[in-house]
């Protein structure tokens, strides 16, 4: 991993006096993972953070928020309202269901200069909310210019379940793409046994697929990042590259209890 030393040495340097590690993820939280009669609407909140460590940044107004339902894709821009996260700034959306559906909400972040990579950072971030009952369709690639597909249905799920999914970029899957892992630490109750656990990290194979075993109940967030085959420029003007980010969120429910 001599790429991510030379990184987090750059960055104790250059950028982050506290020394965090870098591995930060495009977030959509709601705060139901599953829409039931009883539970007909949600908060979303979107973030660009450090989801183990606590670490917020500040999110710029997104460029595109959408929810995909059924083929149809609805924009949820004009929805987004400032709200602070992990003491930065983020958005937060409310959300109706009316409908049994499969409900994909994607964020496309404004693109994130990053000085301590020495690019800039998208990070298209997807999140699946099943509602009423319905489970059809959580496979369907909305087509985003680099997105997880998953194979596990991505709800109703326990802890200890396998997530598997496919990486796509341009809709072609990523041969050996490298996929970061990483729980989200709500209110920062748990601490991390080495910094390499904060971020887990495994390979997909030939065909963009990879596996991992979540071990702890709640948000599991999955990064898997490209080069773009283009470039944008700095706040000085120079081109720089671009890191793609197709990010996926799950949740996994506690184990059942047994009946009294
Ligand atoms: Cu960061």
């Amino acid at each position: 991993m001599k790429r991510f030393a030379v990184i987090v040495f750059l960055a104790s340097m250059l950028c982050f006096p506290t020394g965090h590690a870098l591995a930060h993820f495009g977030m959509v939280i709601p705060d139901q993972h599953i829409i039931n009669q009883e539970k007909k609407d949600t908060h979303l909140t979107l973030s660009f953070s450090h989801p183990f460590e606590n670490i917020g940044m500040d999110l710029a107004q997104p460029k595109k928020f959408t929810v995909t339902v059924n083929g149809k894709t609805t924009d949820l821009l004009s929805t987004l309202q400032p709200v602070s996260f992990m003491e930065h700034k983020g958005w937060q959306s409310s959300f109706r269901f009316t409908r049994p559906g499969i409900y994909q909400f994607v964020m496309e972040p404004t693109p994130y200069w990053e000085p301590a990579e020495d690019l800039s950072i998208i990070h298209y971030t997807k999140t699946i909310i099943p509602a009423f009952g319905d489970d059809e369709g959580w496979d369907i690639p909305i087509g985003l210019p680099t997105e997880i597909v998953p194979l596990l249905r991505p709800f109703g799920n326990y802890v200890g379940n396998s997530f598997s999914g496919q990486v796509l970029l341009k809709g072609k899957p990523v041969a050996g793409a490298e996929v970061e892992i990483e729980f989200y630490n709500k209110a920062n109750k748990l601490r991390s046994k080495s910094d390499y656990h904060v971020t887990q990290v495994v390979k997909a194979d030939d065909n963009g697929i990879f596996n991992f075993t979540c071990p702890l109940a709640g948000w599991w967030g999955f990064a898997a990042l490209n080069e773009a085959d283009y470039t944008l420029k700095n706040p000085e003007g120079m081109d720089k590259d671009v890191e793609l980010g197709a990010v996926l969120w799950i949740y996994l429910d506690e184990l059942p209890e047994a009946r009294k």
